[in-house]
């Protein structure tokens, strides 16, 4: 593409990247943007590194390949399994910019990154190990080579879903601010994973907030069968920098070089770390393999191509340099050489030493303990005070702020506006002293930290909390419905889900969803989401339905090691406690309490059927209960599960053993909904107690609509339980 042309105050900078021969120039020199235009740099020579520095480098690119080619030979040898997707080509950029950065800093990888492994030090036994499904791999057999961590190492390692730790990457960083240390965050990504939204919605928010940042992109021409030419329609990537704000930077440099590639990340560091800005540095480079060693990718990289980019051999190269600048010897090299060899030989047979892994109960790896600080109550008192359930979703979130200095929250307009539903009221001046009224028009930047108004992108700050909270913070997520979840699903069900299987350690998160019908809220506000994520091992989920349960989940979910979900009923936020019925006018206790998560309640006990149900659907279920009791003299229990995930299928069994009859009732629509799970729990425990077919009552297979009568078509309706309930009863 060529537009010297272009016509605007950037055409300069347009023009240089278009017009550089990359990456022919590159060997020689580095191009730079800035909001002050465009500059090139001539790339550093080996002076100013330490003999034993540069010995370091070539080393730990050397191991990187070694350990690259030992695992392919376990493969071939049926020790390692799963696909390898080899780092060829791209020793340089990883091994130099994570041998940059300290070892307070964090990095989060991207697919050709076995180098920042190494440069960070992790054992090779480890690297070596986690491919052949052995305990001694850093996923202890819970994943294959590229998805492994290590919180120890503060890196966090690829997901498979490209672009998704941009985000988190702002998040460890955000951490870092938070608690006022000068640690930055690192993240590599591939130029395919550029284009996702993640990418772009991770550095908006970065750079609004300017947190301490540095991204590289490993531009090795490929993403997977697509050349570049076919990925984006910019002459380089680094060039959007300037579209993040002034104070980005983008460099474009030569991704084999590996000196080049040290001295731009480090400056990048320590500008990130003086609080002067993001840069995004594009590191150019060929992949020298296929996507994976199952891919003939000869058969359609062009041959003159793949033999420019074997020319300029990372590791080849490096050596011709040292030795041209006089700086080691042949005898040096060659004996560094054999030191890996060895290295990599006695790390391989370590791993084949270390056992394979088994369990005696898998389960036991999804969810992290926790301990409660406040004593578990699973009724009601008799006696208490009564708030409205918004009320005490807001008083418990208050009380849990000023108690934990490491807790924040983060969601659309949760801070100058108090929030769509303002469930944050004053939020942002109790905890932030931000005073917008008075403020909003004067020069210094805005200061917030505990509750902070995200930009619109759902992955952007869902991502952002789940960095920050493996950099040990605590966070609450506010979605402004449920509905803008699905914006976020990667990062809820792909990384928070899986952060224990992949030895994440804890992750405490609370996803607040608003969620479910209130009168015309239609298709685009009203979901009931949990059937999204319940079929997601390694995310808890619950649904109260009353003040008292609200209050006491939320510090539950607070306090829990692992992500929760907790969906919050907007159509139940502004009853007023004398409006309830008074089984739903719970009291709260004066002390604080947890409802434990995973215990339902009986809300009114009965000898003649069972009503199962939670969320919003407990107030149609009560009003259809106590009507067809008032009318047909009847008596039915009536059991409000709470928690979706996990079940308390206990609490269902020993509802049914006693009435021998079931209906299962929730508001979403019936195909796949999660009513569906509970009849097949009460199927697998209850079979043979039931005296009657079991009934689901649930919404109709339709969206949700607007106009009054659709909506009663709709729903699960008090009329059509107490058909159902009327139909179990007689048959
Ligand atoms: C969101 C997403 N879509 C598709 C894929 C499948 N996929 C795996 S790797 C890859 C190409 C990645 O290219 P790039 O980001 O340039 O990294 P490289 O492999 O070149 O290092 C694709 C499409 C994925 N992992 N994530």
């Amino acid at each position: 593409m060529k537009v010297h042309d272009f016509p605007s105050p950037l055409a300069d900078v347009w023009h240089a990247a278009d017009s550089a021969e990359i990456p022919a120039d590159l060997e020689r020199r580095s191009l730079h943007f800035s909001s002050t235009g465009v500059a090139w740099h001539d790339a550093p020579g080996v002076e100013g590194l330490s003999t034993p520095f540069l010995l370091d480098l070539y080393r730990d690119m050397a191991l990187t390949r070694a350990t690259d080619l030992e695992t392919v030979k376990f493969i071939r040898k049926g020790l390692a399994f799963g696909k390898h997707l080899m780092c060829t080509g791209n020793e340089a950029t990883a091994v130099g910019a994570a041998s940059a950065v300290r070892a307070s800093d964090w990095l989060t990888l991207a697919i050709r990154d076995l180098g920042a492994w190494v440069a960070r030090g992790v054992s090779l036994d480890k690297l070596l190990a986690q491919p052949c499904g052995r305990v001694g791999g850093l996923t202890r057999g819970w994943d294959g080579s590229l998805h492994m961590g290590s919180r120890l190492a503060r890196t966090i390692g690829l997901i498979s879903h490209l672009g998704t730790l941009v985000p988190v990457a702002a998040g460890c960083a955000f951490a870092a601010r938070y608690r006022g240390t000068d640690d930055v965050a690192l993240a590599f990504s591939g130029d395919g994973a550029t284009s996702t939204g993640d990418f772009h919605e991770g550095l908006n928010i970065a750079s609004v907030l300017n947190l301490p940042l540095v991204i590289v992109i490993e531009n090795n021409q490929w993403a997977f069968g697509t050349p570049n030419r076919l990925q984006y329609a910019v002459p380089t990537l680094a060039l959007r920098a300037l579209a993040y704000g002034r104070s980005v930077e983008g460099h474009v440099i030569d991704g084999t070089n590996v000196v080049t590639v040290y001295d731009t990340v480090r400056r990048a560091v320590e500008r990130a770390r003086a609080g002067h800005g993001i840069s995004i540095i594009e590191a150019v480079s060929m992949r020298l393999d296929g996507h994976s060693i199952a891919d003939p990718f000869e058969s359609y990289v062009p041959a003159e191509q793949l033999a420019q980019g074997r020319e300029r051999d990372p590791i080849a190269t490096f050596r011709a340099r040292l030795l041209a600048a006089g700086v080691v010897t042949e005898a040096e090299l060659t004996a560094t050489d054999a030191r890996v060899t060895e290295t990599v030989t006695e790390a391989a047979l370590a791993a084949e030493a270390s056992p394979a892994a088994t369990d005696d109960n898998i389960e036991a790896r999804v969810f992290l303990p926790s301990t409660m600080p406040y004593a578990p109550q699973i009724e009601p008192p008799a006696e208490g005070v009564r708030v409205s359930y918004h009320q005490a979703i807001q008083d418990a979130l208050r009380e849990e702020m000023d108690r934990d200095p490491n807790l924040f929250i983060i969601g659309e307009d949760v801070g100058v506006s108090n929030g769509a539903f303002k469930v944050t009221e004053g939020f942002s001046k109790r905890y932030d002293k931000l005073d917008w009224g008075a403020s909003w028009n004067a020069s210094e930047p805005i200061r917030q930290r505990r509750v902070v108004d995200a930009p619109i992108g759902e992955a952007g700050f869902c991502g952002l909390a789940l960095g920050a909270v493996t950099n040990g913070l605590r966070a609450i997520v506010e979605f402004q419905y449920a509905d803008f979840a699905s914006d976020a699903f990667k990062m809820i069900v792909n990384y928070a889900a899986t952060q224990a299987a992949r030895g994440m350690g804890p992750l405490p998160l609370v996803f607040r969803m608003p969620c479910g019908w209130a009168p015309n809220t239609s298709i685009y506000h009203s979901v009931n989401p949990e059937s999204w994520f319940a079929s997601t091992p390694g995310l808890k989920i619950v649904a109260p339905a009353t003040a008292y349960d609200a209050r006491g989940l939320l510090k539950a979910a607070i306090h829990d090691e692992n992500p929760v979900l907790f969906l919050e009923y907007k159509r139940l936020y502004r009853l007023r406690p004398e409006t309830i019925p008074d089984a739903l006018n719970v009291a709260m206790p004066e002390d604080d309490y947890v409802v434990p998560i995973g215990k339902g309640r009986v809300v009114q006990s009965g000898r003649d059927l069972s009503v199962i149900t939670y969320g919003s659907q407990l107030w149609r279920a009560l009003e259809a209960v106590q009507q067809v009791e008032r009318e047909d003299g009847v008596s039915i229990e009536l059991v409000d599960l709470r928690s979706v995930v996990p079940l308390d299928v206990d609490l269902m069994a020993h509802s049914v053993e006693k009435t021998n009859r079931a209906l299962v009732t929730c508001e979403a629509p019936w195909t796949g909904c999660f009513g569906q799970t509970i009849v097949g729990e009460i199927v697998r425990t209850s079979f043979d107690d039931l005296d009657a077919p079991i009934r689901l009552v649930a919404g109709a297979d339709t969206p949700v609509p607007f106009a009054p009568a659709l909506e009663a078509a709709h729903l699960p309706t008090v009329e059509k339980l107490v058909n159902a309930i009327r139909e179990i009863l007689g048959h």
